[in-house]
């Protein structure tokens, strides 16, 4: 895993340099954001079951989905993506603190995609599903953090498209 510290870092250290004044601007508007960053990683953590729950409602009950013959039916696929949806949320807030992606590829979407296909997990209604938890995401920690765990969300919607 990195962040965006050691992103910096890094290749600065393998050159032997200082971190040029564009990395260090990237690293105080990092700095800048890290109360934001941590007030939304509280909320989120605080709030966890309800988002989920609140994101299902939103996306993909209601549907043939959590019938029979759906992907959700029966109870231990519905808990499956239940739990699925409750990796994206952790893992995408993982990243939002650290300002780096790179959590999400190595944990989560490295396969993922395959995975789904070989299970036939709709891959339509998992980005419907995590479309949903970027809405309910922004209403509870406010539309600047809101726009911080979008870049992460979007990070997984990217992935598995
Ligand atoms: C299954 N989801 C799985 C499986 C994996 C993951 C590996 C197969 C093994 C299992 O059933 O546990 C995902 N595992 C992960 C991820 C990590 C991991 C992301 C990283 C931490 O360790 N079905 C739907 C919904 C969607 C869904 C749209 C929820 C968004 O219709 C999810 N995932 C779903 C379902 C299964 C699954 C239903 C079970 C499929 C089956 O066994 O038939």
């Amino acid at each position: 895993m990195q962040d965006t510290i050691t992103a910096a870092i890094n290749p600065a250290d393998e050159k032997g340099s200082y971190l040029a004044s564009a990395e260090l601007e990237a690293l105080k508007q990092y700095f800048q954001s890290g109360s934001l960053r941590v007030k939304a990683a509280s909320q989120i953590g605080a709030s966890a079951s309800s988002i989920i729950s609140e994101t299902v409602a939103k996306s993909l009950l209601y549907g043939d989905i959590t019938c029979p013959g759906g992907n959700m039916y029966p109870t231990r696929r519905y808990a499956a993506c239940l739990r699925d949806l409750t990796y994206f949320l952790r893992y995408a807030t993982y990243a939002m603190l650290a300002a780096d992606a790179s959590i999400l590829d190595e944990r989560v979407l490295n396969g993922l995609r395959e995975t789904y296909t070989s299970l036939g997990v709709p891959i339509e209604a998992t980005l419907q599903a995590v479309k949903a938890m970027k809405e309910v995401v922004t209403q509870r920690v406010g539309a600047d953090a809101g726009q911080q765990m979008d870049v992460y969300l979007d990070h997984i919607i990217s992935g598995l498209s």
